[in-house]
């Protein structure tokens, strides 16, 4: 069956592998982010590709009316969403906790926690409405456990891992399932963002060992939506196999 994916932050990393997953298999993706140009060669691209449908919305998902403007104003046809991903999100600034610079804590916060929020508050209602649908919220091993100076960026991802089970108790008399994909590692421009564009400081995250790929996450996601009706995965943590918890790794 043709299902409806909104996927937020697809012009990147995993939001973009979780789009090209579900449009290689027939389906009709909702794509969001805040840049426009990666939005719209995505759309072509899994138009040309995949012979998908496909919707590209431009917006900042940390505003909370432009998240709800967008999500109105939804052509009929695009209205009964499937499957909302709530991947949109960041890491900024790794600095002790009385260092911490308060923009970075706001745009963390604001992205992570409440953007993820907006999103649920304007799509759930038409799941509900329809007593159907998936919501996939993109937590992190961030939020299960703590590392030095992850303080904002761990305390937004526990934030995700407790709002992902209140949404389940909250929606499951809708017959809505709600996961949340907790991954570790993995190599795509969040390390470049959290060192503000030090591209070599990002690589040298990845030294050593294997990390996951944004590919690796898009088959977990794209796997979540394939079970039957009756079965839901609440959680999945995944780290690369040289990964052992937030601060054990194995590396060459
Ligand atoms: P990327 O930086 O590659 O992608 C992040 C995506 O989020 C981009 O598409 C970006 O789009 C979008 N985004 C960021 N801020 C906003 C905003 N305010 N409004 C709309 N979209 C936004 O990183 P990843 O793919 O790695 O990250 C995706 C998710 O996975 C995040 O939630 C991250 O915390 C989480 N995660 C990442 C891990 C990793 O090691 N890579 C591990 C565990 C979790 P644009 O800039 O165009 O708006
Ligand atoms: C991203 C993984 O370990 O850098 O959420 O926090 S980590």
């Amino acid at each position: 069956m043709k299902k409806i994916i909104l996927v937020t932050g697809a012009t990147s990393g995993f939001g973009k592998a979780i789009a090209i997953k579900f449009a290689e298999n027939g389906h009709k993706l909702i794509i969001t982010g805040r840049r426009k140009d990666r939005l719209e060669d995505l759309k072509s691209k899994l138009e040309n590709e995949f012979n998908a449908e496909v919707l590209a919305l431009c917006f900042d998902v940390r505003d909370a009316a432009e998240v709800e403007r967008n999500i109105l104003a939804l052509p009929e046809n695009w209205k009964a969403i499937d499957v909302l991903v709530n991947n949109a999100g960041l890491a900024v600034g790794m600095s002790p906790v009385h260092e911490g610079v308060l923009d970075d804590w706001e745009r963390m916060i604001d992205t992570n926690m409440k953007g993820l929020l907006y999103m649920t508050r304007f799509v759930a209602p038409l799941m509900v409405a329809r007593m159907n649908g998936h919501i996939i919220n993109i937590g992190s091993v961030a939020g299960k456990e703590v590392y030095p100076n992850g303080n904002v960026y761990c305390g937004s991802k526990f934030g995700v891992d407790a709002i992902t089970k209140g949404t389940r108790i909250d929606l499951v008399q809708y017959n809505i399932k709600v996961t949340q994909v907790a991954p570790g590692a993995a190599n795509t421009e969040f390390s470049v963002v959290r060192f503000k564009g030090d591209q070599q400081r990002a690589d040298t995250v990845y030294k050593g060992f294997k990390p996951l790929s944004a590919g690796d996450i898009a088959e977990v996601v794209y796997y979540v939506t394939t079970l039957p009706e009756h079965v839901n995965i609440n959680d999945l943590v995944i780290m690369p196999t040289a990964q052992a918890s937030s601060m054990h790794f194995h590396k060459a």
